[in-house]
């Protein structure tokens, strides 16, 4: 049942936090479709209605989605990566699209030093020890492997990447990168071939753009580049590391572990994981900070009142 009001019509994809949904919901006439027994049928009879979308970065906006609401003028994603919106359709319809990059650089970036940590260190690994009661019956736990002064390769110097790199200078690292082109401004080596780059360091974090240009960027070749005293770090998205490829790297120790927050599946992670203590498992979580959640779902408010109040977003994806 659909009531007129004067506040512009949202309609919200996918599940949101309640300190973004409580102000959407006072501000707009905002409307769940999960809330919808049949969403399609929902969308066939009222999708006409609504003028805008409010979404999440995993979630996106799909094509049938798209194509049933004619009046869309635009779209406000809660997260920084664009890989589940088709920008060019956007674009083509006019639909402007709002994102939230930069307030998550910072805890993006100490998710991937705290994997890089995590699995040198084998953190997790030492908790299930110690909760065992194995440390207490007295045997060893090994070593693990030094951080501080050691090789890191950055897949993706953008505006995450490059807070890696300085946090990563603060461990006394030798930094390189690879992107697609150099990036001006910066004394880090610029490493234009991938597997390059895996052969030189210890430690390989990857934080670049997801979608079909990036997929499967780390394949099987740049895994055994990275070798068996090299680690991975995937906090960009599943789809460009070659899942099943890292998988049997880890449990054939062609590399030595990874830290992941991000499948190429998810929800689902690979259950060949489950069993191997070489990897740190994650459930997508880099910018899950209080602080940081709050600040996307203020800018996915901002980049909403600023396009109905003169049309700019603070953030547009362009
Ligand atoms: P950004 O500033 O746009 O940086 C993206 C970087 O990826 C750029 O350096 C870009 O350089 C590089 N890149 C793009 N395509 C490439 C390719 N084919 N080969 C090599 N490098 C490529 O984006 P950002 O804000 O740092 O965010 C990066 C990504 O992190 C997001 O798109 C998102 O998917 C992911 N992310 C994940 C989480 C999480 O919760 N795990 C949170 C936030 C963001 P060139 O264009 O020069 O190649
Ligand atoms: C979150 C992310 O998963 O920003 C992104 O691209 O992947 C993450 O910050 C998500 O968008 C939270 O809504």
């Amino acid at each position: 049942m659909t009531t007129p009001t004067d506040r512009p019509r949202l309609l919200q994809l996918g599940r949101l936090p309640p300190f973004l949904e409580g102000p959407l919901a006072e501000g707009y006439d905002l409307h769940r479709l999960a809330d919808e027994a049949d969403p399609a049928a929902f969308l066939a009879r009222h999708g006409a209605s609504f003028t805008g979308a409010v979404t999440s970065a995993g979630v996106g906006l799909d094509a049938p989605t798209l194509a049933a609401l004619p009046a869309l003028r635009v779209v406000s994603s809660m997260g920084v990566g664009l890989d589940r919106l088709d920008l060019p359709s956007l674009a083509a319809r006019g639909v402007a699209v709002g994102y939230t990059p930069d307030v998550l650089n910072d805890c993006v970036a100490d998710t991937a030093m705290a994997l890089v940590l995590a699995v040198a260190r084998r953190v997790v690994e030492a908790d299930r020890f110690v909760r065992a009661g194995r440390w207490a019956a007295g045997d060893g736990f090994g070593l693990g492997r030094r951080v501080s002064g050691a090789k890191l390769g950055i897949v993706g110097l953008g505006r995450i990447g490059r807070t890696i790199a300085r946090r990563a200078g603060g461990f006394d690292m030798a930094i390189r990168y690879h992107s697609r082109r150099p990036v001006a401004g910066v004394d880090w080596p610029h490493e234009p071939s991938l597997a390059a780059l895996a052969d030189w360091c210890d430690f390989l974090v990857v934080i670049t753009a997801g979608g079909a240009e990036t997929r499967h960027l780390v394949n099987a070749e740049v895994l055994d580049a990275l070798g068996p005293r090299g680690f991975l770090v995937n906090v960009a998205r599943g789809s460009v590391v070659d899942e099943a490829a890292l998988v049997r790297a880890l449990a054939e120790r062609r590399i030595a572990g990874a830290g992941l927050d991000v499948f190429e599946d998810e929800p689902r992670v690979p259950e060949a994981l489950f069993s191997l203590d070489n990897v740190v498992l994650l459930p997508h979580v880099a910018s899950a900070t209080d602080e940081t959640r709050r600040a996307m779902a203020q800018r996915v408010l901002d980049n909403l009142a600023g396009f109905y109040r003169d049309g700019r977003l603070v953030s547009a994806a362009s």
